[in-house]
């Protein structure tokens, strides 16, 4: 409660650091975006020392510091990548990049060995774990309550365990990822088809109503929390193209039917260099007009923005300022470093006050929270620290209360109210 005594006194200033750390600390956060799975969808779960050690992130950096080509790593075992990977970038380099030192801080926060010339040790721990019980470890070590999924229905593996049924569980949401149908429509169309729905390769006569059918479906399956999909930096709206008119006619309205929002991720540049896989897109400067004819064309539609480009971050802002139903989240992908976390957060705190969403995970291997959310907490803490010094410089103290409720609606209840969350359970 607010108005609990030991809250109320104003904070003098040299116990602010300490408040903001201790508050940051003791709140459950809500990850808004991973790509983690619940335990039903068992085995699209990723987690352990060989997943931590090949994820994407690492495989770029290893082909810097390795000479081996590519297509050669993509034949080894991915215990034999997750070696190479070890040897190169934690035994002969220090692991000084964020996603080495994110490796480093897992291991730690297990107790494990951090120099450790092969990885013996980390895989007798990681193998002797209990799925289940090692999520709920997980979650409580990064201290989130709840992981936010992206969730594929025509990913040929996924969405056969939804259709058999997929038990919830109450520290996962659904999404609806959209990416097949709106990125990829002419490779997709076909399987919408199979799957019994009347559309077209160019989205013609009954597509857009087979599209919502399909959306309406799969949101009574999935219950998902919002729909999302990620678009090039090239992304335009409206254009003649497949994407703006399915966009328009059939997953805004959806969205708007379910009550829930629509999350654009913007900026990226797909597979600039294809021989590294996950690991081959770049960034680009998007044209965010496209995104303010959505805000102005929808106005009750409710839209998550999250922009890649470093270039595009002042602009999400201003355009936060400008409308109500965008909500920016995260410093997302190549920008999740802290030298680029403090620029984006100091603007936002700046301009928007406490009504955004500071960070996502990200995470595609569950013990990524760990590490992704403990970086979050020491970068946040002095940004906030130093937000509520300069204003007790200027002349109004906060309370202890208020650093609380602060740090909530940017860790929870931002996300709670956009999406509707709790108003619905
Ligand atoms: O499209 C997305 O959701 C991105 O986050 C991609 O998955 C990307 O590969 C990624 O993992 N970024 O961190
Ligand atoms: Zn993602």
């Amino acid at each position: 409660m607010l108005t609990e005594p030991a809250l109320l006194p104003s904070l003098a200033p040299q116990d602010l650091p300490s408040a903001v750390e201790e508050e940051l600390a003791a709140l459950p956060f809500i990850d808004v975006h991973t790509h983690l799975f619940m335990p039903s969808l068992g085995g699209l779960g990723l987690w352990g020392i060989d997943e931590l050690l090949t994820y994407h992130y690492l495989e770029a950096e290893l082909f810097r510091s390795n000479p081996i080509a590519p297509d050669r790593y993509w034949k080894l075992s991915k215990r034999e990548q997750a070696d190479l990977i070890w040897k190169t970038l934690f035994v002969e380099n220090a692991p000084v990049s964020e996603a080495t030192r994110g490796v480093a801080a897992v291991l730690k926060a297990f107790g494990l060995p951090t120099d450790a010339s092969d990885l013996r040790d980390a895989r007798a721990f990681f193998t002797a774990q209990d799925p289940e019980q090692h999520i709920r470890r997980v979650f409580e070590l990064a201290g989130i309550s709840e992981a936010v999924m992206t969730n594929d229905p025509l990913d040929p593996q996924e969405a056969p365990l939804w259709e058999r049924g997929a038990n919830p569980d109450p520290q996962f949401h659904a999404v609806l990822r959209l990416d097949r149908i709106l990125n990829k429509w002419q490779e997709h169309w076909s399987v919408l088809q199979s799957k019994g729905y009347s559309v077209d390769a160019d989205a013609t006569g009954n597509s857009v109503a087979e599209v919502r059918r399909f959306l309406t479906s799969w949101s009574a399956r999935m219950k998902p929390v919002y729909m999302a999909v990620s678009l090039p930096d090239t992304f335009q709206f409206p254009d003649d193209g497949v994407r703006a008119r399915l966009l328009a006619e059939a997953v805004v309205p959806a969205c708007r039917e379910l009550g829930i929002p629509l999350s654009l991720m913007i900026g990226v540049r797909y597979q600039v260099n294809p021989a590294l896989r996950l690991a081959g897109d770049a960034v680009g400067k998007a044209d965010l007009r496209a995104l303010e004819r959505l805000a102005v064309g929808y106005p009750d539609n409710r839209f998550l923005v999250s922009v890649l480009s470093r270039e595009n971050q002042h602009e999400l802002c201003v355009y936060a300022r400008k409308f109500r139903n965008l909500m920016p989240f995260g410093c997302w992908w190549f920008l999740n470093n802290p030298s680029i976390v403090e620029e984006i957060t100091r603007e936002r705190l700046e301009m928007l006050g406490v009504s955004f969403i500071p960070q996502h995970s990200d995470a595609r291997v569950l013990e990524q929270v760990i590490y992704k959310w403990r970086n979050t907490r020491r970068t946040l803490g002095p940004i906030l620290t130093r937000a509520y010094q300069l204003l007790t410089e200027d002349g109004r103290r906060v309370t202890r209360a208020e650093v609380r409720s602060d740090v909530t609606r940017l860790f929870r209840s931002n996300f709670e109210r956009f999406a509707g969350l709790r108003s619905r359970s």
